[in-house]
């Protein structure tokens, strides 16, 4: 995996704390990927089929000319095509040398891999990227819904959203200064909850999420510890 291929994936770390920090980090990044890697494509890359572009350029906020671009790079780090989850965690694993991104990056993977077969193909990959990367406020929120909805029944629970926090946790491990009320998963998850569970059920409705967001920027900061990080 080429440095600035995986600089590029940290946009899905990066982005997930949707702050703007996380969207200028992203912009820079793919600027310098781009360049690098136009720079570097001699002839006989592989490309995409028209068919493939068009509907991809439908389905996500990027030209024909961006897919291609990203095709290119995507092939060169992932010659089969397909990037699986060790390959996922990989990029994680440089970003946070010190602790342990395994169960993290295996989440993240499990909400880019839509099909549920075990790999990330270019498609999913550019879609997932399209939202985090590109997405307004509203799909943002989703895709971070999805990614806490380990069970995938429309609700977030506190045991789900424990095991989310808990392996961000141990990705940043000692790197991270936490203020006490946040020292814990379980300390973080239930300030959480107090703020976003309206009708204190336990559990999130997708509605209680996005209400809870708009309505305080601190919230969505807490659910994530990478803001600062970048
Ligand atoms: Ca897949
Ligand atoms: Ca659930
Ligand atoms: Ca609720």
């Amino acid at each position: 995996m080429s440095l600035t291929m995986s600089c590029n994936y940290s946009v899905f770390v990066v982005q997930d704390s949707f702050t703007r920090r996380g969207v200028r980090v992203c912009c820079r990044l793919s600027h310098t990927y781009t360049h690098t890697h136009t720079a570097k494509m001699g002839k006989g890359s592989s490309k995409l089929k028209p068919q493939q572009i068009d509907e991809l350029v439908s389905e996500t906020k990027f030209t024909s000319q961006e897919l291609q671009q990203w095709y290119k790079a995507f092939t060169k780090d992932c010659p089969s095509g397909l990037l699986d989850k060790d390959g996922f965690a990989d990029i994680y694993r440089q970003f946070f040398p010190e602790g342990d991104a395994a169960k993290f990056a295996e989440y993240v993977f499990n909400t880019f891999d839509k099909d549920g077969d075990g790999t990330i193909n270019f498609r999913e990959f550019m879609c997932a990227l399209s939202v985090t990367a590109r997405g307004d406020a509203d799909e943002k929120l989703d895709w971070a819904f999805s990614l806490y909805d380990l069970d995938n029944d429309g609700f977030i629970t506190k045991e789900e959203m424990t095991q989310i926090v808990a392996s961000i946790y141990r990705m940043v491990s000692s790197s991270v200064k936490l203020p006490d009320d946040e020292s814990t998963p379980e300390k973080r998850v239930d300030k959480i909850f107090a703020a976003m569970d309206k009708n204190s059920d336990g559990k999130l409705t997708k509605e209680e999420f996005r209400e809870g967001a708009r309505q305080d920027s601190s919230i969505m900061q807490a659910l994530s510890l990478y803001d600062g990080l970048v």
